[in-house]
């Protein structure tokens, strides 16, 4: 009788036990698993299809689409957006990457009669790159990293179409035939034909959302990187018309978010418009001297620090890469942060401070 009572005791103990060292295998499982994955920072689209439908959006006036792009092979047409029907007399846009028979990589954009394409091949494979297009309605300017692009056929004209439009495919054209086969960040479509300074500016850091003549702006953060997507459905806008999803697998790193992107999450571009609650939060920081820098010389700036506190320093390239980080711990009061430019490359560089909830950042020209 004793020896049964001990034998209950004991045997839920041991259940329990092994109970409990499972449940926290699995819950430490969980938990490495979501430190080791990711955010979703920019979309890949297989070129199968892969598709956002954002509805009936019209560019029948000046305009600006740009956005971050990495592209793998040659396709016959490679959209970005559009929403012109196959046949080169039908309304509407197309902007894409042309591949067509003994095109190679040139930035194109389809008009009703016209076609406005860049004069060489132009994108290079397997890198992030920025593109842009703008137009004041009736000729196209083409950009290649802030760059203007010669293009000797650049007539656009502009008329309203009955079709919807699509991130990443041509509508209705044979599948396989203008989708998009590669990687997209940062789509940004604008209401005007922006300069080459307002391109060079804000294409290395998200926007606020709030911008002037923003029609539209897609980040791509959403999901998890390479993760299983599956439940997603609709693309997200910033501004603009959210779309929905056709085709995507959702799975691994083909056709499905990913952790890669063309501009870091997070890295916000100034605040030019007076944002007063948001100017409230920013780092008491001085400019940045000398700047341009010459290589091998020691950047300054002075930092007024509320309390004695630790400043995260990270300073990113325009491909929005992180090159460099480093922190410093300040007393209260005023401060001078010296960072070393000797490891960083010449051009054009982001600087970006935080300590707390607070940041601010900077732009660094670096020269040899
Ligand atoms: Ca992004
Ligand atoms: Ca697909």
């Amino acid at each position: 009788m004793k020896k049964d009572v001990t034998k209950n005791l004991f045997t839920p103990a041991i259940h329990f036990s092994f109970k409990t060292v499972w449940l926290f295998a699995v819950l430490f499982f969980l938990s490495t698993a979501k430190l080791i994955a990711q955010d979703g920072a920019s979309l890949d689209f297989a070129g199968d299809g892969d598709r956002a439908d954002i509805g009936d959006f019209q560019l029948t006036t000046a305009f600006t689409i740009e956005l971050w792009v990495q592209i793998y092979a040659k396709e016959d047409f490679q959209t970005i957006i559009g929403n012109k029907f196959g046949g080169l007399e039908n309304p509407g846009y197309t902007f894409s990457v042309n591949g067509y028979q003994n095109e190679d990589r040139k930035l194109h954009l389809e008009t009703q009669n016209f076609e406005a394409v860049t004069d060489e091949a132009v994108i290079e494979y397997g890198g992030w790159q920025h593109i842009a297009v703008t137009t004041d309605g009736n000729t196209a300017i083409f950009y290649l990293d802030g760059q203007v692009l010669p293009a000797s056929q650049n007539s656009v004209s502009l008329a309203s179409s009955p079709y919807s439009t699509s991130i990443g495919d041509f509508y209705h054209y044979i599948i396989g035939n203008g989708s998009f086969n590669g990687r997209m960040d940062e789509l940004r479509i604008w209401n005007y034909q922006r300069s080459q300074t307002e391109i060079q500016e804000q294409m290395i850091c998200e926007l606020e959302g709030t911008e002037e003549g923003l029609m539209a702006y897609y980040r791509f953060n959403q999901g998890i990187g390479e993760g299983d997507n599956s439940s997603l459905t609709t693309l997200e806008a910033t501004v603009g018309p959210d779309g929905t999803f056709a085709e995507f697998d959702f799975s691994g790193d083909i056709g499905n978010f990913v952790s890669d992107f063309g501009v870091s999450t997070g890295v916000a571009c100034e605040v030019t418009s007076a944002v007063t609650e948001k100017e409230a939060e920013q780092l008491s920081l001085g400019t940045l001297t000398p700047n341009p820098i010459q290589t091998g010389n020691k950047v300054q700036a002075t930092i007024l620090s509320e309390q004695d506190e630790e400043i995260q320093i990270g300073i990113y390239n325009t491909a929005g890469q992180l090159l460099h980080q480093q922190s410093e711990f300040l007393f209260a009061g005023e401060s001078t942060i010296e960072i070393n430019s000797d490891l960083l490359p010449a051009g054009l560089c982001w600087v970006r401070f935080q300590q707390g909830e607070k940041v601010a950042n900077r732009k660094l020209i670096i020269v040899r």
